[in-house]
């Protein structure tokens, strides 16, 4: 969609002009068109340029760890400013360890973080809430009947794109926020198995909020962007550096001052200090043990089946 183009001008097709070579176009990249812009019927342009990306969101696929394909990393979107990683209340149940990992590819991407917890109409926020207390993370709740003018707010004038495990209600959300969009929405089978209703990521303008039903001016003259994606099964962090990782915890950063240098903060690490650290209570045991399973994860060692599964989840222990 060309930027100045007003809700209802036509979308342009375009194809990739060979000169881009192996250059992959993804999801939110800027680029520049030659040809038919028109977006009349059978018109198509050309993407002759990718302007460079404000910012890159990645994930390692780790749906198959086996292959070698299956540890590839991949691009999700590019120049998102807000990563919403939307978790379901129940039905999914709530992954806290999916989240973590969510939070490290955010800050390691520089893109804000916004935790979407949905289905509220069937369990409530606290336990996954009572777990980032220490983190200042924005939140929103979203149940069917819910005002979305809150969410609209957080959305107004930046890209933002939806992650979640399939089945969390992602395209449900985004019909309710731009009611043309018409995605696809799905049943969720049997706990935790969502059908993967949704194959590829979207782009869509949000649509302009009435006036006096926002406080944020942008949201009258810029009300942002949103982009659907597929649920994914796990989040892969293999391509962040396990320093990196920490940047995911702020909550342990400043109790990792004491350690000893070239400390790997790992549950083998004798002197490492963020044992003192949750243990005077300054972050949650839960958190700190979530991290170093995302370490022991990289190293090969963790289980690569529930990667994003931590003890204090519902139905953890099934
Ligand atoms: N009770 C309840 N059900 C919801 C809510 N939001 C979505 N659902 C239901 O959850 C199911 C899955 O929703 P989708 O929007 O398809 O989920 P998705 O995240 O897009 O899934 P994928 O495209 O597979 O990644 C649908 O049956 C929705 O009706 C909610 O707030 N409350
Ligand atoms: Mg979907």
């Amino acid at each position: 969609m060309l930027p100045d183009a007003g809700p209802d001008d036509p979308t342009v097709t375009a194809m990739r002009a060979r000169e881009l070579g192996r250059k992959s176009v993804v999801v939110g990249d800027r680029v520049s068109l030659v040809g038919d812009t028109s977006g009349a019927p059978g018109a198509l342009a050309r993407i002759v340029r990718i302007a460079e990306r404000r910012s890159v969101l990645r994930r390692t696929a780790e749906d198959d760890a086996t292959t070698a394909e299956g540890r590839l990393e991949r691009v999700v979107v590019a120049n998102a400013d807000q990563l919403v990683i939307v978790s379901a209340l129940a039905d999914p149940p709530p992954r806290t360890g999916f989240i973590d990992r969510c939070l490290v590819a955010a800050y390691d991407a520089d893109i804000e973080p916004l935790l979407c917890l949905t289905k509220a109409d069937l369990a409530g926020p606290e336990a996954v809430l009572g777990y980032y207390t220490e983190l200042e993370l924005p939140y929103v709740l979203i149940r069917p009947d819910s005002d979305l003018a809150a969410l609209r707010a957080l959305l107004a004038g930046r890209v933002s794109v939806l992650v979640g495990h399939s089945g969390v209600g992602k395209s449900t959300l985004v019909n309710r926020l731009v009611p043309e969009a018409d995605r696809a929405v799905g049943t969720v089978s049997a706990i935790g198995r969502g059908r993967h209703t949704s194959t590829s990521a979207v782009a869509l303008r949000l649509p302009l909020a009435p006036r006096g039903d926002l406080e944020p001016p942008e949201a009258h003259s810029d009300p942002g962007w949103i982009i659907d994606t597929p649920g994914v099964r796990s989040f892969g962090l293999a391509h962040v550096s396990a320093e990196s990782l920490l940047h995911g915890f702020p909550d342990l950063v400043e109790g990792t001052v004491d350690c000893p240098a070239n400390c790997q903060h790992t549950a083998e690490e004798a002197d490492c200090a963020l044992d003192a650290w949750v243990a005077a209570g300054k972050a949650d045991p839960r958190r700190l043990a979530s991290y170093r399973r995302l370490l022991a994860s990289r190293s090969g060692e963790g289980d690569p089946r529930e990667p994003e599964r931590n003890p204090g989840d519902p139905l953890a222990g099934s």
